[in-house]
């Protein structure tokens, strides 16, 4: 009987710790973030650059979706939205020479769409490892095709 007490404590010490991963990502709140930049296509090519994009685990990351081509893409990847825990996207712009945040958004994201010429900012940590290959753009052209038949699909490493 005792023993099973002792398994059943356990479980729930685990069930605990699990749910620390929430906190501790919230008290990197003041740590300054990894910059990682994700360019959303460039002019006459749909794609991710990089495709392959890398995190680790209980780390601060700022990922710019950066679009410097003529067409509006989204950054979408359910797997990679399940690793982590999303601590805002915000969207800022730069007035008189000084970075100025217009929004930022909270809880759960799923997709980021990022129009031509403009930048949005994922900030979040790892809690989790995996790989996802689902990264993609959904965005329908003219040809009626996906940007992501075109290639523009990726994969995220979480270690
Ligand atoms: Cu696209």
């Amino acid at each position: 009987m005792r023993f099973w007490l002792q398994v059943i404590a356990a479980g729930v010490a685990g069930a605990l710790t699990g749910t620390a991963a929430g906190y501790a990502a919230g008290n990197l709140a003041g740590q300054p973030p990894i910059e990682v930049t994700v360019d959303l296509g460039k002019p006459g090519q749909h794609a991710f650059l990089p495709s392959s994009i890398k995190f680790e685990t209980g780390k601060l990351y700022k990922l710019v979706l950066r679009n410097q081509s003529e067409d509006p893409h989204y950054f979408t990847s359910h797997g990679f939205s399940q690793l982590i825990y999303t601590r805002k996207v915000q969207v800022v712009q730069t007035r008189d020479g000084k970075p100025t945040t217009l929004a930022e958004f909270k809880g759960a994201i799923r997709e980021v769409e990022v129009y031509p010429g403009h930048s949005a900012e994922w900030w979040f940590v790892p809690v989790a490892t995996g790989k996802v290959a689902d990264l993609r753009c959904g965005i329908v052209g003219k040809d009626g095709k996906t940007h992501a038949d075109h290639g523009m699909i990726g994969e995220i490493v979480i270690e």
